[in-house]
């Protein structure tokens, strides 16, 4: 893998629009604290969880997950999102994701495991050394980012409550919080958002569980306040907003399967040279090069297949996609 510094984002990064953007936001939180203040008295402030939850993230770079690709703004990774418990638009996570309320959050992590425990989010933050490494996502929609996460291992995790010699699988569940997300209305998707990986694919150093982004927590629209990032495979295997991990004998049935069993598999490995029935898979838009800029082509694995190529030897890719 090529290795290059991560920029520092440049001042031109800082539009007028961000800045118009974050100040829209926060008068409207404002308007609601004021609100509760008048009709629950006492001033009780809207208790949203940037009270309570650091708001910065020390994280040391590792270059050996470094991409050579320049980073996909802040502003795009942070407002162009897929999030369907706050609504189907790629807005609507920003516009709505700030209501989820992300303190206090214990994740279970449960199931074949020798050691089953309830952690504390402020546990799993010191649980191993939080490092900066910048990822491709690939997303089933055939555009791309490259995102600079904070976060470590998810094995470091998986290490600590004990494997049993029978879990061969696990299963992420995503939070359900029907008052703060508007998304669970609809029907799309049996709620709650459940995803898999094989147990080989949850241990492997790049399947990486984050808890920032741009050296910052993660906003809750990708994924506060923590998620996995699996990079090669298509963005939808990476769950966000996790509050159970469970270890099993058998796979899982996860929610994109369910929905589509023909269109989205388990594996759901990026690979160019399988179609979604409904559209190519071999080229994508970058994000933040603009509308009219050239597609550029898939890579087998997202580019990651050095690394990741012999978990699936032998293994049929047009069956198992
Ligand atoms: N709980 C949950 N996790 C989710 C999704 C979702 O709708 N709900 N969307 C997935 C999809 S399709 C993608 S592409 C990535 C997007 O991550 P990002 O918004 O941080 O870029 O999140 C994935 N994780
Ligand atoms: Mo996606």
């Amino acid at each position: 893998m090529s290795r290059l510094k991560l920029p520092t984002i440049a001042p031109s990064d800082i539009t007028p629009e961000a800045v118009w953007q974050s100040r829209r936001r926060w008068l409207r939180q404002a308007g609601l604290g004021a609100l509760a203040a008048g009709a629950g008295g006492l001033g009780a402030a809207a208790s949203s969880w940037a009270d309570e939850a650091p708001k910065t993230l020390a994280a040391t770079p590792n270059p050996d997950y470094w991409l050579s690709n320049k980073p996909t703004s802040e502003k795009d990774i942070t407002s162009y999102n897929n999030f369907y418990e706050f609504g189907t638009g790629k807005a609507d996570p920003f516009e709505y994701a700030h209501q989820m309320q992300t303190r206090p959050w214990t994740v279970s992590v449960e199931g074949e495991v020798a050691r089953p425990r309830i952690f504390d989010i402020d546990e799993l933050l010191k649980l191993a050394p939080m490092e900066e490494r910048i990822y491709r996502l690939r997303c089933v929609e055939a555009w791309s980012m490259v995102i600079p996460w904070s976060g470590y291992s998810l094995s470091a995790l998986l290490k600590a409550v004990e494997p049993t010699s029978k879990a061969r699988f696990v299963e992420f569940t995503t939070v359900m919080q029907p008052d703060n997300m508007p998304g669970l209305r609809s029907r799309i998707i049996d709620w709650p958002y459940v995803e898999g990986l094989r147990m080989d694919e949850a241990m492997h150093p790049l399947t990486m569980l984050v808890f920032g982004v741009y050296g910052k927590p993660l906003p809750g629209q990708n994924g506060a306040p923590l998620r996995v990032a699996i990079p090669w495979k298509y963005g939808f295997k990476s769950g966000k907003s996790i509050v159970k991990i469970r270890l099993l004998e058998d796979m899982p049935m996860t929610s994109w399967a369910q929905i589509a069993p023909n269109e989205y598999g388990f594996y759901a490995n990026v690979n160019p040279g399988v179609a979604h029935p409904r559209w190519s898979q071999a080229t994508e838009r970058r994000i933040g090069d603009g509308f009219f800029a050239p597609r550029v082509d898939t890579l087998m694995y997202n580019g990651y297949g050095e690394q990741v190529a012999a978990l699936y030897a032998g293994m049929d890719l047009r069956k198992n996609y």
